[in-house]
């Protein structure tokens, strides 16, 4: 049998969860015979509702599943952790400002961020979902030093996924036949879902569009997809955001097909322009569970305004929260 990978889920009795959870023990991410630990992590006031949520997966009888325990100090929850899934965050109450939110979250992920420094494997891969998520990716990355930055990636998945599938449907194509799309930047209404690189079925998306629904409806309908569906469903995006997370970690780990890119928030290099550090979405490639930027795309004027915005965006949050960043 294999050795059991060890993966670690803050939030874990929250919505997001309550899907990622079960398709973990499913095999939806690393296939159907890799034996996996689940290690979750929630707040003290939680850990009851999260006893039913452990009741559930155990009536599953997952033949994957080594191992479950419940934690409310990271520190154990991380412990020889392998992957960590960061899901849980401080949600946006009612006359909260933006600052108090990043203020309040910075918080949690720095402790976070020192925890998986002490006691996570040294290549743990680290996903951050929770909002704000580049920021919270980049306050833990930066509270932990002794792990390679490279470890460390928020989630633009879903956002990612959104923007193929609005683009198939408008074409009236299969999702496989889409290819080269790109958001750039922070995981809010600033991002950027760029078609200038994408094909559909091998032709330009923007010539099988045409510019005016580019920009006139299919960036502001990514950008606004989460607010969209919190309107209709009464409720944020859970299962969608479980699927983002898994795409996310499957494909960092098993690699991205030859010559198909994804886009994932990383720690940037300072590849195209972008300030080097900020936890940026990027079209991103991986091999051998390690990712690296798609590099050499043109960017025209329409598109450097847009990823400077975002850019802009993800500073001032940075520089809201600086002093939490070692
Ligand atoms: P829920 O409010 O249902 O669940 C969050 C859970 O996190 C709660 O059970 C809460 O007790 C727990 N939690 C809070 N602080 C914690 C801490 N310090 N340690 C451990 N657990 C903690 O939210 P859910 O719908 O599951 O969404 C989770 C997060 O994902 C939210 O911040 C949400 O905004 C964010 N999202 C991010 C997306 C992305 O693309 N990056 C998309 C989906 C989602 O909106």
């Amino acid at each position: 049998m294999k050795t059991p990978v060890k993966i670690a889920v803050s939030g874990a009795a929250g919505q997001i969860s309550y899907s990622l959870l079960f398709r973990l023990i499913g095999g939806d991410l690393l296939g159907p015979d890799q034996p996996i630990s689940l290690s979750l992590l929630e707040v003290p006031q939680a850990l009851v509702h999260l006893e039913g949520v452990v009741m559930e997966i155990q009536d599953c009888a997952s033949p994957l599943l080594h191992e479950i325990t419940c934690h409310s100090h990271p520190e154990a929850a991380f412990d020889q952790a392998d992957l960590v899934f960061l899901v849980g965050a401080f949600p946006r109450g009612p006359g909260m400002e933006r600052r108090d939110l990043l203020e309040v979250n910075a918080g949690i992920f720095s402790v976070q961020g020192r925890a998986l420094n002490a006691a996570a494997k040294r290549g743990v891969k680290v996903l951050v979902v929770g909002n704000p998520a580049n920021t919270n990716a980049m306050i833990a990355q930066r509270n932990a030093p002794d792990l390679p930055p490279e470890n460390f990636s928020a989630m633009t998945r879903l956002d990612h996924n959104r923007a193929v599938s609005l683009l198939a449907n408008r074409c009236r194509q299969p999702i496989g036949e889409v290819q080269g799309v790109i958001i750039w930047g922070n995981h809010s209404t600033t991002q950027y879902p760029d078609l200038h690189h994408a094909t559909v079925n091998g032709r330009p998306a923007l010539d099988e569009v045409g510019r005016d629904w580019y920009e006139q409806e299919f960036i502001g309908a990514v950008q606004n997809r989460g607010a969209e569906v919190i309107r209709i469903r009464g409720k944020s995006s859970a299962a969608s955001g479980a699927n983002a997370a898994l795409d996310h970690m499957r494909d960092w780990i098993l690699g991205t097909p030859e010559g198909r890119w994804v886009s994932m928030a990383v720690c940037g290099d300072g590849s195209y322009g972008i300030e080097p550090g900020l936890m940026f979405s990027y079209p991103v490639e991986s091999r051998d569970g390690e990712w690296s930027i798609v590099q050499g795309l043109d960017i025209d004027a329409f598109s450097e305004a847009q990823i400077r915005a975002s850019e802009a965006e993800i500073k001032l949050e940075r520089d809201m929260v600086r002093r939490l960043m070692p």
